[in-house]
């Protein structure tokens, strides 16, 4: 049986190491039919570590996942190209293997991390999609003809969602889950892919999909349990919005409690109006954090960026998590189309009113292709059609320069903890590596909470 070797080159571990996820659904495509192996890079202790592994398996394919492609993070950009190009460096002197780039970061530029990293080929989108690939070049097959297939005759990337089944396999033994449960004990699951809506600036339709494809939520729960079984202290779901179908979200959270799943658990919600009684319904499930995708407080600006709510729609949501007793955190993202004095003001004052809660703005936003917000910036002239967007771009607001929103955030915040500026290098992942390191569980951010 041929080997696959799956390596996961992410490495950051703020705010705290991430579980590959992607590569358990990617193993799961291709057993029985191929023999698979995980490399996690959080859990790998160096890079010659990394050539002996290689050397040692023999693959006869390696895929190479990329989830991040910078830390996002205006106030101190960082980004990993050159740690890949490093990685990659090393795999290509132990083994003669076809390299293979995938992931969420590598879909939203394919062609340039291919060109980059000079792999063999690339599978923008869902990485089932590996399995027709490999299956083709065993075949001796024609590879460019497979959607979403980057070869090096590939000039645009054309692909739609994955249509087939989905399998993860989860190997509760494996030295790298080991290491997740031992520092912060977080272990994450999928219940669904894709996001129906679009927010201007937003890259996971494109990543996942428009259109939401619901995962039975017997299997979720059945993993949810496998993963507590096996040592999980907190489960994060990882879907672009939990509750983009509320139907389905509390479906998922009575296959939780039937399934006798008690660890508690959290995720990503856009803050619209919920039925009555759902939170409550969630946290009765073990629903513990809730991270709301709030954005703006001022409607101007919420219609900017085609958020599917208004600033009513937020405190109703807020009120309601928090009548539930949730750990509740809302993220904003400042400096979009538009942003200006006022605007800004209105946000910050209507955060004022957010009671009990964790606030992370971040400041200044990432350009991504594939966005509205890349149109809205190359009609500004702030971007080129030609430009590589891979070294991170920000949009700036004609009205309000980055330092100046910064400052003017800070003034309002007053020095209070619970209010986060930036994302990389800010105080919660200032505090947060210790507390792991203490044995404490869960993303932790509550702990900021006045
Ligand atoms: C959930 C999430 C988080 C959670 C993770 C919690 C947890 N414990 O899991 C939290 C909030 C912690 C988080 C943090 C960050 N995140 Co985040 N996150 C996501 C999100 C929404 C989902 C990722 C996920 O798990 N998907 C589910 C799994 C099943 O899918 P997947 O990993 O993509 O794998 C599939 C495919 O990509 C592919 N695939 C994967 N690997 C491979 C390999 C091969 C060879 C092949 C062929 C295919 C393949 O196949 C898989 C199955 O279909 C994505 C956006 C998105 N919708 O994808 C952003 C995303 C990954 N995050 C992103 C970023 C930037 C970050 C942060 C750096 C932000 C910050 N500044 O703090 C940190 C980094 C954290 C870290 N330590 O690495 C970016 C990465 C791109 C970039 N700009 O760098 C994304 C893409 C969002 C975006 N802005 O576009 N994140
Ligand atoms: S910001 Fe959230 S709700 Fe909006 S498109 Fe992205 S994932 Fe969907």
């Amino acid at each position: 049986m041929k080997k696959v070797l799956l390596i996961s080159a992410n490495r950051m571990k703020k705010p705290y190491p991430v579980y590959p996820l992607g590569l358990d659904y990617v193993a799961g495509a291709l057993k029985p039919r191929y023999q698979t192996k995980i490399l996690d890079m959080n859990f790998c202790p160096s890079l010659d570590m990394l050539g002996v592994q290689v050397r040692e398996y023999e693959p006869d394919y390696i895929g190479f996942s990329i989830r991040n492609i910078d830390n996002t993070d205006l106030m101190s950009p960082r980004g990993f190209l050159s740690d890949y190009q490093d990685m990659i460096g090393i795999i290509r002197m132990q083994s003669k293997a076809p390299l293979i780039l995938g992931g969420s970061g590598y879909t939203v530029f394919p062609l340039e991390f291919f060109r980059a990293l000079g792999a063999d080929f690339g599978v923008a989108g869902e990485g089932e999609r590996l399995s027709l690939l490999l299956d083709t070049l065993e075949q001796k097959g024609n590879a460019a003809s497979i959607p979403g297939v980057i070869t090096s005759e590939t000039s645009s990337v054309r692909y739609l969602p994955w249509k087939g089944e989905l399998h993860r396999v989860f190997d509760p033994d494996a030295e790298y889950t080991k290491f997740y449960i031992s520092y912060g004990g977080m272990l994450n699951l999928q219940t669904k892919r894709g996001c129906p809506f679009r927010c201007s600036y937003c890259t996971y339709p494109h990543i996942e999909g428009g259109k939401m494809r619901l995962l039975d939520p017997r299997e979720v729960a059945h993993q949810a349990r496998r993963l507590q079984d096996a040592g999980a202290k907190y489960i994060f779901v990882t879907d672009s919005a939990f509750n983009a179908s509320y139907e389905h979200s509390l479906q998922v959270a009575r296959a939780f409690k039937d399934r006798g799943v008690t660890v508690p658990w959290g995720g990503f919600f856009a803050p619209t109006v919920p039925p009555e009684g759902y939170f409550q319904q969630l946290a009765d499930a073990g629903l513990s954090h809730v991270e709301f995708g709030t954005e703006s407080l001022c409607d101007t600006m919420l219609s900017n960026f085609r958020k599917p709510f208004a600033a009513a729609d937020v405190f109703e949501a807020h009120r309601q998590a928090e009548k539930a007793g949730l750990h509740i955190a809302h993220y904003f993202l400042l400096g979009g189309p538009d942003e200006n004095r006022e605007t800004l003001r209105e946000t910050l004052e209507g955060v004022d009113r957010l009671n009990r809660a964790v606030f992370f703005f971040f400041c200044g936003i990432r350009i991504y292709p594939h966005t509205a917000l890349y149109e809205t910036a190359l009609r500004e002239g702030q971007i080129q059609a030609s430009q590589n967007l891979m070294d991170p771009i920000f949009y700036r607001s004609p009205f309000l320069s980055g330092p100046e929103i910064i400052r003017i955030v800070e003034t309002h915040a007053a020095g209070r903890i619970n209010w986060l500026i930036g994302a990389g290098e800010g105080k919660a992942t200032r505090i947060l590596p210790r507390l792991y390191e203490r044995g404490h569980t869960g993303p932790l951010w509550e702990y900021l909470i006045a």
